[in-house]
């Protein structure tokens, strides 16, 4: 500040730039912080407790309301009551009775279902019929029309995750519901797989027909797959092994926003330490364990949901064994730049 300047008329100043909705820099903290900093806190969401209250709520609230979904959105306690899980995933477990059926809708956030128990439950995407199985991961891309039923016996309950806050914040979201008409296909096997899902490496020729411009063609990862994936990467003795869902026509993230990868940690084994841009939310497939986030450590059990933010380190160890899904917002970070990741020993 000029030191000779008079404190009126600096007042003054100020007072007519915050008059014109002006901010001065020079006054503003935390902006341009050296390493990144975040709202979101490390967190976890119990897997008994998303079990139980998403149980409760099927038995008590009937789909047909506010979003035609029976979903329990993780909320961050870190981001002021917004229904997020980190600033930039929307993490969810939906819940559909016997014999129930979210209707079809379309969305530019993109989903995936991640099936973390039971069976029963179909997805429809743009008409394509896909059954849900424990360890499946079902893909619901932007703009395409989805439903779920669910003909069989049992009640079934899955996560969700989306994109929805990225979408929020690019100003970008468009929502339509669907036609009355409904789909009641059970195929042995969805369009998609029949086309795409031959075996690794092994693509259709000619790719005649439409590919998907923006997302992987192929709709539906079978945990078989996955598995045998990791099995064959531990075999070696590896602490840990980890496979990415990817589109198989271009070997890139499966959905344009959201990075979808299973890790296995070995049993008896810590991995080292890892960091990254971004924030990822983690869910436990089968096994136990622990994960240090941030600092905080956590017991793991079985369909835990944990919030990673930006930047936190991560670090996971085991007894029995675990298989983690994780997804993150990395291809996003990846495509404007942003993206760092760094591997450390603590
Ligand atoms: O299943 O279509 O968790 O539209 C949030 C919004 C699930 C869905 C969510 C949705 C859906
Ligand atoms: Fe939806």
């Amino acid at each position: 500040m000029n030191p000779a300047a008079p404190p009126a008329a600096v007042d003054d100043l100020y007072r007519d730039v915050s008059a014109a909705d002006l901010q001065p820099l020079w006054r503003l903290q935390g902006l341009l912080t050296e390493q990144p900093t975040t709202r979101a806190f490390p967190h976890r969401w119990p897997g008994t407790t998303l079990r139980s209250l998403a149980g409760r709520a099927r038995d008590l609230v009937p789909i047909g309301g506010g979003g035609d979904r029976r979903v329990l959105a993780c909320a961050n306690p870190g981001l002021g009551g917004a229904p997020y899980a980190t600033p930039t995933l929307w993490a969810a477990v939906q819940a559909l009775a016997a014999g129930e059926r979210a209707p079809a809708h379309r969305h530019t956030p993109a989903a995936l279902r991640f099936v973390l128990d039971g069976a029963g439950v179909w997805t429809a995407v743009d008409g394509d019929a896909l059954h849900m199985s424990r360890g499946d991961l079902v893909l619901t891309p932007s703009w395409t029309f989805h439903e779920h039923y669910n003909p069989g016996e049992r009640p079934m309950t899955w996560l969700d995750v989306l994109d929805l806050p990225i979408v929020q914040f690019l100003g970008a979201v468009f929502y339509q519901p669907g036609e009355a008409a409904v789909v009641d296909a059970r195929p042995a096997r969805s369009a998609s797989e029949h086309r795409f899902g031959g075996g690794p490496g092994l693509l259709p020729q000619p790719l005649d027909g439409p590919v998907p411009p923006a997302h992987s063609p192929l709709l539906a990862y079978r945990w078989p797959d996955t598995d045998r994936a990791l099995a064959l990467l531990l075999a070696d003795g590896a602490d840990h092994a980890r496979v990415r869902f990817t589109d198989p026509t271009t070997g890139r993230d499966a959905m344009p926003t959201l990075r979808c990868e299973m890790i296995r940690v070995a049993a008896a084994s810590v991995t080292g330490g890892s960091r990254q841009t971004g924030s990822q939310v983690l869910t436990v497939f089968s096994g136990e364990g622990r994960a240090v986030v941030g600092g905080v450590e956590f017991p793991l059990e079985q369909g835990d949901v944990v919030a990673v933010p930006s930047w936190a380190t991560l670090s996971l160890s085991t007894g029995p064994g675990l298989d983690l899904f994780c997804v993150s917002d990395a291809p996003v970070l990846e495509g404007l730049g942003l993206y760092r990741r760094i591997e450390t020993d603590d």
